[in-house]
């Protein structure tokens, strides 16, 4: 019998694999698999459903990611989901598998971080699972968010000549994960030596702890704008855009001299050898939104401190295209995470 490596399909060939194979029965799936949250109908409005799965070893390593962190995190990346729906988290459930390792006190310190999550964002956490791990800690959570059926932001709907727009600055995060392992190795090579992370704030912090940008839904709701299509940057913004343009069946041109980086995570890319548009290409774990938007919305956030315009939306035989500093185009290659 033949036997296909999951590396064959990778993450998206295999959740494409996956929802083949799935049948909608009933009339109150609105959306299925394949956005960032599935779309619930609820009579006068609609829930939006995520979920994530976050694991030790491979989204976080408790040897430098204090546990009240990976909490706040692991609620973060959730809302993030919904926010890039352009919807309001309002419920969560969180479950844990616990190894032996962890004590009552180092569970009080993860729900310390959970808990001041579901302050900050507004959501109560209403259920969940508990079990034991044979390998550290896992983390699933699934948030729930609300939205009028009309306040919706699928990726599916850029249409050509729209404006792509990103959120806060890109590549912190993983700049930050560069300078943790960094300092672990020297950390762990010579424990009386004290990692020296002070002039890393703002890269360590965007990857231990991120924040979802809900302030910039409420700020679109406030100022009428409603995103013609969005997601939430996860992987990488070269691999956020090829979706938005495959859901929405249209190219997209961006260019290097409007990709917002912090000073910071610029130099700190410099010291670590690494290219720092890549790193705001490829980075992954920003947890910021990019979206399209007609361009009749444009004069209303213009002058958004926070709201970056970072190229437009063009027909699908366009292609994807990077213009550079230089002006010359070249071809948008989305080499995001890839965990297979
Ligand atoms: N190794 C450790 C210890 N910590 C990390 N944060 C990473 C590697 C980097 N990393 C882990 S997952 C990920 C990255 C960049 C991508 C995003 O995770 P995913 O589960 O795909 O998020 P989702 O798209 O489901 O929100």
């Amino acid at each position: 019998t033949k036997r296909t490596e999951i590396s064959e399909l990778g993450e998206f060939g295999l959740i494409d694999h996956i929802n083949n194979r799935v049948q909608l029965k009933n009339a109150s799936t609105l959306k299925g698999i394949g956005d960032d949250a599935a779309v619930i109908d609820a009579g006068d409005h609609v829930k939006v459903v995520s979920t994530d799965l976050l694991l030790e070893g491979v989204h976080f390593d408790l040897a430098y990611a204090p546990l009240p962190h990976v909490g706040f995190k692991a609620v973060a990346v959730n809302v993030s989901d919904i926010a890039a729906m352009n919807a309001i988290p309002k419920q969560i459930t969180v479950s844990i598998a616990l190894s032996n390792r962890f004590s009552v006190e180092a569970v009080d310190a993860l729900y310390e971080g959970i808990n001041a999550a579901c302050e900050h964002y507004g959501v109560d956490l209403v259920g969940g699972d508990t079990t034991a791990s044979r390998s550290g800690l896992v983390i699933s959570i699934t948030a729930i968010g609300e939205a009028k059926k009309e306040q919706l932001s699928y990726r599916s709907g850029a249409k050509v000549n729209d404006i792509l727009c990103v959120t806060g600055d890109l590549g912190s995060a993983l700049v930050g994960l560069q300078i943790l392992e960094r300092e672990k190795q020297v950390y762990l090579s010579n424990p009386d030596m004290k990692p020296e992370l002070d002039k890393y704030t703002v890269v360590t912090s965007r990857q231990l702890r991120p924040d979802a940008r809900m302030d910039i839904i409420h700020e679109l709701r406030e100022l009428g704008v409603v995103p013609t299509s969005m997601m939430d940057i996860s992987d990488g913004l070269a691999s956020e855009i090829f979706h938005i343009c495959k859901a929405s069946g249209v190219g997209a041109t961006i260019y290097e001299d409007k990709l917002p980086i912090d000073k910071q995570t610029f130099d700190t890319a410099v010291e670590l050898n690494m290219d720092p548009i890549t790193c705001v290409l490829n980075g992954g774990e920003d947890y910021e939104l990019l979206f399209t938007i007609d361009q009749k919305d444009f004069a209303k956030l213009e002058k958004h401190p926070d709201i970056h315009f970072i190229g437009h939306i063009t027909k699908p035989e366009e292609g994807k295209y990077l213009v550079t500093r230089s002006g010359t185009a070249v071809q948008l290659k989305a080499q995001g995470w890839k965990h297979f």
